[in-house]
């Protein structure tokens, strides 16, 4: 057990983020703690970036930012809002893959280690209706296994026709390996599914043998790189016809270091250049306990820092310029809820099968209308502080967690996370580049620092994950927990503000401070060099050689004049300003 730090003396508290960047309609930290009000088709969202996340409708076909409005997984500022929910009707599966262990979710829309309970179509109508009455801002409904919904067509599509029947105002969205994606075209056309995902792994077949044991098709099962090959081939296949059609596609794929990872900004070139909106790069999950044959054979998964490299490629110029999504969490089968939460356990049989439910759509309208307005003003002071998250990336950046329930403002207690929201940021730029799943910490009202032993390991795992970021960003936290980050060169700041305005201000901050160490440090070693073996008399008086003026002293105060909080050791803030 690693001790935790000992208790320190109360710091002086952060400088509070002006509070006039907080819009109206925030009126206080305990509204908006509260889980977001609900929701209704959106106009236009986002920050100003040009690509990314699907975060922006900026310059985007109206057409397709009305479908993307709302749309949790293809917005990445939908997300802060809108919630979406599975139902499991998809048992059986076409293909094997060497991640999935078919006793839990496909793996390719879900992390194994949970069953789904299976619902037939009628059941899945009924608790859609449930839950879409009970959680307004539920503006998605998908099917994404437990196996794959295009090898359940009839349960599958029988879902959608009812849902579309009796709940209008809902978005179908529909998760397949793609292998019999092309025969269902017309179907998914004729139903209005707007949204597909299609697992896309690889395009080469030498890739591809090691990714899937088997495939059976058109009665047969094929093995090796003819298996492969067919998959691969039927999956463009269908992706062509799908974006043909106007259909919205995403491509998920699973980051295998050592198998696909090098071959993964090919297949996201290839799959940009056949239509496909977004790509989902996401971390294999892998353990022995999921008797999975990677699991099994100790094939590991990417570290956050490998799957933020690799999606920075696929993005980047001289990568496949693709739109990544960047937010994903990796559902299970019968996820309920806001991404990142699940509410499932709210929502048993007992909810929807006994009696009819009402599905009160004037409700859901006027809940999506608040959303709306809220997302309005957020969206006013972003423009107001010119935030961008596009191509103009300054040349320092920083990684700042936020700790958020959500809403679009920094509301959360550092102990209460389950997640952080990572965001890189600097000048009048912020973009979220990733999320990271935490235990919980305290399970208190409020008090981060009292509790027992086995907490310190909480907390040191937590640390540990954010040890590359310069800053977190937190309602509140406790001496326990800012003394220890501070010891991993991570600053905690306390605010309540809108995300992005405090991320971009601390992230300009924390960079510049970063660089004016690094330049000071990169000084001092050349003087040093350059100090001869005797140094002259009256050397020591030259106050930049001395040390009677260290650089902290010299740059601790921030660019906008105010005292950084806490004194925090160079390097690892050096280390951490990005480029
Ligand atoms: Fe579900 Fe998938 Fe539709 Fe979203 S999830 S079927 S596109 S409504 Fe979203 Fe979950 Fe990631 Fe999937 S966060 S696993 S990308
Ligand atoms: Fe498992 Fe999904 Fe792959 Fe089928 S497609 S083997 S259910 S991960």
């Amino acid at each position: 057990m690693t001790p935790r730090p000992a208790p320190a003396a109360q710091p002086a508290q952060p400088a509070p983020v002006p509070a006039r960047s907080i819009p109206l309609t925030v009126l206080s930290p305990a509204e908006a703690a509260a889980p977001p009000v609900a929701a209704a088709p959106a106009p236009a969202a986002g920050c100003a970036s040009t690509k990314g996340c699907g975060a922006s409708t900026t310059g985007l076909d109206p057409a397709i930012a009305e479908k993307v409005a709302n749309h949790p997984c293809y917005s990445q500022d939908a997300h802060q809002y809108y919630a979406r929910m599975h139902v499991p009707v998809a048992p059986g599966c076409n293909i094997q893959c060497n991640y999935c262990n078919r006793k839990f979710d496909c793996a390719n829309e879900s992390r194994p280690g949970v069953t789904s309970r299976l619902l037939t179509p009628e059941q899945a109508l009924a608790k859609v209706k449930r839950v879409a009455s009970e959680i307004k801002q539920m503006s998605v409904l998908g099917v994404a296994g437990p196996g794959e919904p295009l090898a359940n067509a009839g349960r599958t599509f029988r879902t959608m026709e009812l849902v579309a029947r009796e709940c209008p105002d809902i978005r179908l969205c529909v998760s397949t390996n793609g292998l019999t994606l092309v025969d269902h075209v017309d179907r998914i056309a004729d139903l209005g599914i707007d949204h597909v995902t299609i697992t896309i792994n690889m395009i080469d077949p030498e890739v591809g043998e090691r990714i899937y044991p088997w495939v059976a098709f058109r009665g047969r099962r094929y093995t090796g790189r003819q298996a492969s090959k067919i998959l691969s081939e039927r999956q463009l296949e269908g992706l062509a016809a799908l974006t043909g059609r106007g259909i919205l596609c995403k491509v998920n794929s699973v980051m295998i270091p050592g198998v696909n990872d090098e071959h993964l900004v090919e297949v996201s070139r290839t799959v940009r250049g056949m239509g496909a909106f977004l790509h989902n790069v996401m971390p294999l999950v892998s353990a022995p306990e999921h008797g999975t044959y990677y699991g099994l054979t100790g094939q590991r998964g990417p570290t956050p820092q490998e799957l933020k490299a690799l999606q920075d490629r696929c993005e980047g110029d001289d990568g496949a310029e693709m739109n990544m999504m960047r937010h994903c969490r990796q559902c299970r089968a019968d996820a309920v809820g806001l991404l990142g939460e699940d509410r499932g356990d709210e929502f048993g049989p007992e909810t929807y099968l006994d009696g009819e439910v009402t599905y009160d759509l004037a409700g859901r309208q006027e809940a999506h209308a608040a959303i709306e307005r809220w997302r309005s003003d957020v969206r006013a002071t972003r423009e107001e502080l010119r935030i961008s998250a596009g191509a103009a990336k300054p040349e320092h950046t920083v990684l700042v967690a936020v700790a958020t329930k959500g809403g679009g403002v920094v509301n959360q207690h550092f102990g209460h996370a389950e997640e952080f929201w990572i965001y890189e940021a600097g000048e009048k730029w912020a973009r979220l580049v990733g999320t990271r799943s935490v235990a919980r910490y305290c399970e208190g009202v409020s008090e981060c620092d009292d509790g027992e032993d086995d907490k310190g390991s909480v907390l040191d795992r937590t640390v540990q994950l954010l040890s590359d970021c310069a800053a977190v960003l937190c309602s509140k936290i406790g001496n326990g927990p800012r003394e220890a980050l501070a010891a991993a060169g991570v600053e905690a700041v306390e605010c309540y503000d809108i995300i992005d305005s405090v991320v971009a201000t601390e992230g300009a901050r924390l960079a510049a401070r970063g660089v004016q160490r690094v330049a000071d440090d990169a000084h001092q070693a050349a003087r040093s060099a350059c100090r001869p073996a005797a140094e002259p008399a009256g050397f020591a008086a030259d106050p930049l050689a001395g040390g009677s003026l260290a650089s902290d002293d010299l740059f601790e105060d921030t660019p906008d004049g105010r005292p950084a909080p806490h004194p925090r050791p160079a390097g690892p803030v050096a280390a951490k300003v990005g480029s």
